[in-house]
């Protein structure tokens, strides 16, 4: 606030007296815009987006606005009634973008007041801040063996869609939309295949676990030709261990039937 003063006949020892004229202000009108907040900088096509858009109102009198928001030069929201904002305070506008239809990439948003009456300053009106990449989901598959070891060059396929080899860590890794996928490993004669319904970035682990077998006998006679009264010797060493899937079943007792006994079984024919 100025004020002028104004004597009259003013000397020293007279009565005095001051006229005083006290000059209104001129209002300043000055909205700005001090920030935009976005809800997330990452999102995937579809998603909505939450920006908030903090508005100040750095005039002396209450100011009416509109809020405009955009990605590159491309149109995201407008408020639909002017927002009406006392002065010296300030206020955060929440606006929706809605990805739907927005090509994947990288977007700087930026936002913009409409000017009031008799504005001072009009450069804070706008302003652009941060970009928003609009990308596919992650799938990280991970090949792994029944004892969860990796599996590299193992193949898969996210069927109808996508196929990759694993690296030497048994990672392989896809880009896909949301959805619901059909994923298959394989490697040689085993395979597997798992559904995913992808609603973010995923890790998916493929066990690729081969059918469990029994152990396969093998041995040798010594003589091979058996001779009346003579020992023979049975070796069993070259007997092969079976596998439950995941481990070795080791052999861990030999059995063999003793002569008399296969008198026993002959003479019982
Ligand atoms: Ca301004």
């Amino acid at each position: 606030m100025s004020w002028l003063i104004k004597n009259r006949d003013w000397h020293i020892g007279s009565p005095q007296s001051i006229d005083l004229w006290f000059r209104q202000p001129a209002a300043v009108h000055d909205i700005a815009i001090t920030d935009i907040i976005p809800s997330t900088y990452k999102c995937y096509p579809g998603d909505v987006v939450d920006i908030l858009v903090i508005v100040e109102n750095k005039g002396t009198s209450p100011e009416a606005f509109n809020v405009t928001l955009y990605y590159d030069t491309h149109l995201i929201a407008k408020t639909q009634m002017s927002q009406v904002l006392e002065n010296k305070t300030s206020r955060s506008i929440r606006l929706e973008w809605n990805t739907t239809k927005v090509p994947l990439g990288s977007y700087t948003i930026k936002a913009e007041i409409s000017s009031v009456p008799d504005e001072v300053d009009v450069s804070n009106n706008e302003k652009t801040d941060g970009v928003i990449t609009i990308a596919l989901y992650e799938l990280l598959v991970i090949v792994v063996d029944g004892l969860g070891n990796p599996i590299p060059s193992a193949v898969v396929e996210i069927i109808g869609q996508q196929q990759a080899s694993t690296d030497i860590n048994g990672k392989a890794r896809f880009s896909l939309a949301k959805g619901l996928y059909q994923v298959r490993a394989s490697k040689g004669t085993l395979s597997s295949s798992v559904s995913v319904n992808l609603t973010g970035d995923t890790v998916l682990r493929i066990s690729l676990v081969p059918p469990p077998y029994g152990p396969k006998a093998e041995f040798t006679a010594s003589p091979e030709t058996a001779m009346v009264n003579k020992l023979v010797r049975f070796d069993a060493s070259a007997s092969q261990p079976g596998s439950n899937g995941t481990h070795t079943m080791l052999i861990s007792e030999y059995r063999g039937i003793s002569v008399m006994e296969t008198k026993q079984r002959l003479q019982l024919r």
